[in-house]
């Protein structure tokens, strides 16, 4: 567990930073690029890609929109959080901007099978108060298993770090990672890595991935909401892949907040 970043573990990340200076060689550092190796784009051309943030509006996490009052995003960004204390910020292409819509929540529902011990099942649901002025994206449903084809692109989205230990990107990123095989997957992260709530992507030489900040946002497979961004060995590592909850075993779960 130690070597593993997630969303708001600075402590986390700073272990990982320390343990990686000891155990990886320096070529692990990533080329100073976008998400990590991705380009900027808009909630415009991706209206349901929604910022998590403080009562502040200081965005810690990302979401999607897959109804109007409805916000998928992952259990382990909620961890210490209430009603009171987050707020969803849709249409805001920029952490600076103060356009878009504020939402505040009404309910959070958390997997209750979420562990941090494990970072499994890692999904959770907002309900807002007040409705999202933009389009949703569908979700897969419990059949769809077919998705996770290995090698298929997967597009990643948020504003998290643009480098491991790197700070976060004023504007919405995105990039495409290749969905990685579960055997190979599990040689990366060993038993941590648990193939019917997981799902890996990442390039083999790494230099593109989710990082910190980036949690809770979506993974796309064919425009549909697949994945949700969960954990990593740190970012864009050759041998890393992100790793991304396997949203087709929680459909049942999302749906029924979805529709309550
Ligand atoms: C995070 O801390 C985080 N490279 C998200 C994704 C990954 C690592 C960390 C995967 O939010």
């Amino acid at each position: 567990m130690s070597g593993f970043t997630r969303a708001r573990s600075a402590a986390l990340v700073l272990a990982s930073a320390a343990a990686a200076a000891v155990l990886a060689a320096p070529s692990a550092v990533a080329a100073p690029e976008p998400i990590v190796g991705g380009t900027t784009t808009t909630t415009s051309a991706y209206p349901f890609v929604m910022q998590i943030t403080d009562a502040s509006q200081n965005q810690f996490c990302g979401g999607t929109l897959v109804a109007p009052t409805k916000v998928v995003t992952a259990a382990h960004c909620m961890v210490g959080e209430t009603t009171r204390s987050v707020r969803v910020v849709g249409g805001r292409t920029n952490l600076n901007g103060t356009n878009g819509t504020v939402a505040k929540v009404s309910r959070i529902w958390v997997n209750p099978d979420y562990t941090d011990a494990t970072n499994g099942d890692d999904v959770a649901v907002l309900t807002l108060s007040t409705s999202m002025p933009y389009a949703p994206v569908k979700y897969v449903s419990a059949s769809d298993t077919g998705v996770y084809a290995t090698g298929a692109s997967a597009r990643i989205l948020g504003w998290g770090t643009t480098r491991e230990n790197g700070s976060s990107s004023n504007q919405l990123r995105t990039a495409t990672v290749p969905l990685v095989s579960d055997s190979s997957c599990r040689t990366s992260y060993g038993s941590d890595f648990v193939a019917s709530d997981m799902v890996c992507a990442g390039l083999p030489s790494g230099g593109v991935d989710t990082c910190q900040g980036d949690s809770g946002g979506p993974l796309l497979l064919g425009g549909v909401l697949a994945g949700i961004t969960s954990w990593g060995e740190g970012c864009a590592r050759a041998g890393y892949p992100g790793v991304y909850t396997r949203l087709t075993t929680f459909s049942g779960l999302v749906s029924a907040q979805v529709n309550s």
